[in-house]
């Protein structure tokens, strides 16, 4: 009997101790792991089970069951204890993987940036004339009544005011009792100009203009307008056409024939509108040129002696030519837009075909 219950112990401990590494080994988890533990060594484990059953034995035996007992205990512990090392050590390696950035991904592309198709315009048309000799300036969009009208000889009450509907700034707001507006054109800048400087005068002045109309799909309240200006001693009207035809040319192609008639305008005598041939039906007659071949661009004139009087210039010894033209109205002409509205409008899907 005391043979059997010697090599049952003995055995016991051994089979717990290799059954316990292996468990240790097979666990996937923490809580596996804790579970196998509680099955080994907890209160009621295999190993308390064993340890329960030395009672019954010699006394002489007893210290050689507690010793193996003891080494068994501290083979498992030591297993439990790594592996619950290495099962940490690999979630975290885990959670650090589904973390991990790839810094070698490309970035998501920025869409680049262009400049709107009436900047494009604006540009294009300064530069033709800057080539020519002249210098881009700019002035104020709110102006005196002096430089907007009178200085033009569009004075209070005359009937020419009917031309620019005018968006007036409320004197008592401005703390002013000069009458006040937002620029109808860019003219009052050339009138400054004019002022400050003496013949040669050659300046390009492109800028915003308001005026108070009813907005259809050629008429916006605010809009850019390109005036230009040329003084000198012997400045005569063919120094208008030819510099207006290079200018046309230019911008809708070279092979482009121009066309003056007299128009009406109240700083210019003679006055008169420019019109080029249509490029999209070379004359025959199309929808663009409405049928008549012929597509109206600016308008222009030689400068009113009054108007050359008033700045202080002598009349008798210098002339002048000038323009203006609004570079929506050549921009749309150019590129085949129909609506002026789509200029403001935001949308990408216009603003895209002018890279
Ligand atoms: C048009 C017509 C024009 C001018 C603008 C001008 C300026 C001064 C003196 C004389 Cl300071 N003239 N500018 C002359 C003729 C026509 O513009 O249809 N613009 C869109």
């Amino acid at each position: 009997m005391s043979g059997e219950g010697r090599g049952d112990w003995r055995g016991e401990l051994e089979a717990l101790e290799r059954e316990g590494l292996a468990a240790i080994a097979a666990v996937a988890d923490a809580a596996g792991l804790e579970q196998v533990r509680v099955q080994l060594l907890g209160r009621k484990g295999r190993l308390t089970g064993i340890l329960r059953g030395v009672a019954a034995l010699p006394a002489a035996e007893r210290p050689a069951v507690g010793a193996r007992a003891n080494t068994a205990k501290a083979a498992l512990e030591a297993a439990l204890e790594a592996r619950r090392a290495a099962l940490e050590a690999g979630a975290r390696a885990a959670a650090v993987a589904r973390e991990r950035v790839d810094v070698t991904l490309p970035g998501r592309p920025v869409g680049g940036g262009r400049l709107h198709p009436l900047t494009q315009i604006l540009e294009e048309i300064c530069s033709v004339f800057v080539e020519m000799g002249f210098r881009v300036v700019e002035g104020p969009e709110v102006e005196w009544d002096y430089y907007n009208f009178e200085a033009l000889n569009i004075p209070e009450g005359h009937p020419a005011r009917d031309m620019w509907d005018t968006f007036w700034v409320d004197p008592a707001s401005a703390g002013t009792d000069r009458p006040m507006l937002l620029r109808t054109h860019t003219s009052p800048m050339q009138i400054r100009v004019m002022e400050a400087t003496r013949p040669p005068v050659r300046v390009i002045v492109p800028g915003k203009c308001y005026r108070y109309e009813a907005v259809d799909a050629s008429h916006e309240s605010q809009f850019h307008q390109v005036e230009g200006l040329a003084v000198d001693a012997g400045i005569t009207f063919a120094h208008l056409k030819g510099t207006l035809q290079q200018f046309a040319r230019r911008i809708f192609g070279g092979e482009r024939r121009v066309r003056f008639r007299c128009d009406y305008f109240p700083f210019v005598e003679p006055g008169v509108d420019m019109s080029i041939d249509c490029f999209a039906c070379q004359g025959a007659g199309c929808r663009l040129c409405k049928g008549t071949g012929w597509i109206e661009i600016l308008g222009a004139g030689m400068v009113h002696p009054d108007v050359l009087a008033r700045v202080g210039y002598d009349p008798a010894r210098v002339t002048g030519f000038a323009f203006g033209m609004g570079p929506a109205r050549i921009a749309m002409l150019k590129h085949g837009i129909e609506d002026i509205r789509l200029f403001h409008g935001n949308d990408p899907r216009f603003l895209r075909q002018f890279p």
